[in-house]
């Protein structure tokens, strides 16, 4: 008989400390001492019905019934001050009158918000937008562009290799062009590709200079090209940028893979300010992905953006850019 009671104050005990670990205001609190600990209560109830039972079993079942209910009602103390001191009651430890505070919103990168920018512009010129790796093979970096070992012009594009027990063909890449032999080796005539990714270089920092920054690749490749097709596309994207009345100037330059070659250069104070390379791609490079040169004739570049955003929001040096400084990420 005690046996059934004892498991009753086992299960009564068991409920009152689960139901307890839940409360959170001191009418919750009064309420669970009703159940538990009232003139009705579940314990009250066994504590009533001890005088029916057999006398040895009296002396048991009440001494535990007792000292269930002394270790409640210390229980109920216990959380009663807490509650009343605030740590428990959730509803009265939110302070209403306290003025609300602005959320501190996350914002996209000066890069990105360039980067997004031109992509736009060249898409609303029929452009693709096509993304590659930055660890990339010695092949596309340079040989499939007609930068072959020995060449000289390997030098302007410091290196960063990956070191690899399988390959010792493996660098980051130090420009965009790769994917110019890559989308052409995948894809027929014609072409008209965008290409924005992250570019490496082994090379001392200045104001205008990152050791790694984003490049914005273009290709275009049809029958008829020409060169003016390029200044027209590059005319077109200055104005998009900068607006209708910014100066642009072209200059030669050499860059293996195209020929002619340019780069472009923006008014900036009076100054110019190189923002891209480009030019018509050099036969080799078409030859190399199988493409008919007789019939095939294409124009690419290669522009930075974070040159591009320090022109169009005066930013004076581009190692903000990735100095993770507030102060400054925060005014664009
Ligand atoms: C190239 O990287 C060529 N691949 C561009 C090209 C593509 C030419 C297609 C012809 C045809 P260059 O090293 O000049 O060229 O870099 C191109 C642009 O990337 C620069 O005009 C500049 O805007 C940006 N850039 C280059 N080096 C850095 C650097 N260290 N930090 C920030 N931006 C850079």
């Amino acid at each position: 008989m005690s046996e059934k009671n004892i498991k009753e104050l086992d299960d009564i005990k068991q409920q009152a400390l689960l139901g307890l670990s839940s409360l959170g205001s001191v009418d919750q609190l009064e309420n669970w001492r009703v159940r538990y600990l009232g003139r009705k209560g579940d314990l009250t109830n066994v504590l009533r019905g001890i005088s029916n039972l057999p006398i040895d079993d009296r002396k048991i079942v009440g001494s535990k019934a007792n000292k269930l209910r002394i270790y409640l009602e210390e229980e109920y103390q216990v959380n009663l001050s807490k509650i009343k001191s605030g740590n428990l009651d959730i509803q009265d430890a939110i302070d209403i009158t306290l003025p609300g505070r602005k959320v501190k919103m996350g914002r996209l990168h000066p890069s990105t918000t360039m980067i997004r920018e031109i992509i736009q512009a060249f898409n609303e010129m029929g452009f693709q937008t096509v993304e590659g790796d930055e660890i990339e093979l010695e092949k596309y970096n340079f040989d499939m562009l007609n930068i072959p070992a020995d060449h000289p012009a390997r030098d302007q594009w410091d290196t960063i290799w990956i070191d690899s027990d399988q390959h010792d063909d493996l660098l980051l890449r130090t420009h965009t062009s790769p994917m110019q032999a890559r989308v052409m080796e995948k894809n027929d005539p014609q072409v008209r590709v965008i290409v924005p990714g992250k570019c490496y270089r082994y090379e001392a920092t200045d104001a205008t200079h990152e050791w790694h920054f984003n490049q914005i690749e273009g290709l275009a490749v049809d029958t008829n090209i020409t060169f003016a097709d390029l200044k027209g596309t590059l005319y077109e994207f200055v104005k998009k940028i900068f607006g209708p009345s910014r100066k642009v100037r072209f200059r030669c330059d050499f860059f293996p893979f195209v020929e002619p070659g340019v780069d472009m250069s923006i008014d900036w104070n009076g100054r110019w300010i190189e923002i891209m390379g480009a030019g018509m791609v050099h036969p080799k490079v078409l030859e190399a992905v199988g493409y008919d040169t007789e019939k095939y004739t294409g124009f690419a570049f290669g522009m930075g953006p974070e040159r591009i955003s320090m022109l169009q929001n005066e930013i004076t040096d581009i190692r903000h850019f990735y100095s993770n400084d507030l102060r400054f990420l925060s005014q664009f």
